[in-house]
């Protein structure tokens, strides 16, 4: 059962968004109250892992937390000879990780890391998987860690990139966040941990337009980019090499 999330219920000095241990403790239903579609996300994930992933190849859950897309990939794969590899930065994230992973049996392995995904090598991938990850990278990184993960794909391996978008102008842009604050009411955050959260997660979090996405991708090299799944500012696609 996950602890309820209430970091910014009281009035604070509002610091910068970091994934330490007191987010772990109630990560799974912060994002499940804050991320609409989340649970189709992570499970249609998983799914697209299943069609994609190839015989003698690596899947990879890039800036992991505590494993959801790998477990769904791993429930996923019929295929022989695949492992799976999740990363994150935090430490706090990966150990309680490891724990939840272990409390599944599977016979696809997984291999667990503690590191930057701007500085890990990829190799030999048909899948890999970023669920709300890359809107975290510094913008200027972003794409050397994209042409990374093309250049080490498999020949119809495919990037699952989800992300936070914004909307093409001010007034469109301020409609989504008003429809997902809404969604984040709904889901019983009060006004002052919905702006609290806000100012915390202003300086980490940058989403870029769709269009910078697509664009981007394609000028990598993607041959196909579709976005699947779009419910107000959080959308999740497929590219495919
Ligand atoms: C899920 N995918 O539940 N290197 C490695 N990890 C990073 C880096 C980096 N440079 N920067 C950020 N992270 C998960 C949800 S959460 C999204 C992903 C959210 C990690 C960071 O530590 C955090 O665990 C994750 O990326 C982003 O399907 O909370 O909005």
């Amino acid at each position: 059962m996950s602890i309820k999330d209430s970091i910014y219920a009281s009035e604070q000095q509002v610091k910068d968004f970091s994934f330490d241990q007191n987010v772990v403790e109630v990560f799974p239903d912060m994002i499940q109250r804050s991320v609409p579609g989340y649970a189709t996300i992570v499970s249609t994930m998983g799914k697209l892992a299943g069609q994609y992933a190839q015989s003698n190849s690596n899947l990879y859950d890039l800036g992991c937390s505590l494993g959801a897309v790998t477990l769904s990939m791993r429930r996923n794969i019929r295929t022989d000879n695949c492992q799976i590899i999740a990363v994150d930065n935090s430490q706090a994230m990966i150990e309680r990780c490891k724990l939840h992973l272990h409390g599944f049996k599977s016979d696809v392995p997984v291999e667990v890391m503690l590191g930057d995904i701007n500085e890990l090598a990829i190799e030999n991938a048909s899948v890999v998987a970023m669920n709300f990850t890359l809107q975290f990278i510094p913008h200027g990184q972003r794409q050397a860690l994209l042409e990374k993960i093309y250049a080490n794909l498999k020949p119809g391996g495919v990037l699952l990139l989800s992300e936070k978008i914004k909307a093409q102008n001010e007034q469109c842009d301020n409609l989504l966040i008003d429809l997902h604050h809404d969604f984040k009411r709904h889901n019983g955050y009060s006004e002052l941990e919905i702006s609290q959260k806000r100012t915390a997660i202003e300086n980490v979090m940058r989403p870029d337009p769709l269009d910078t996405h697509f664009k981007r991708l394609s000028d990598i090299g993607f041959s196909q980019t579709q976005v699947w799944y779009q419910c107000f500012n959080f959308c999740s696609m497929i590219a495919i090499k």
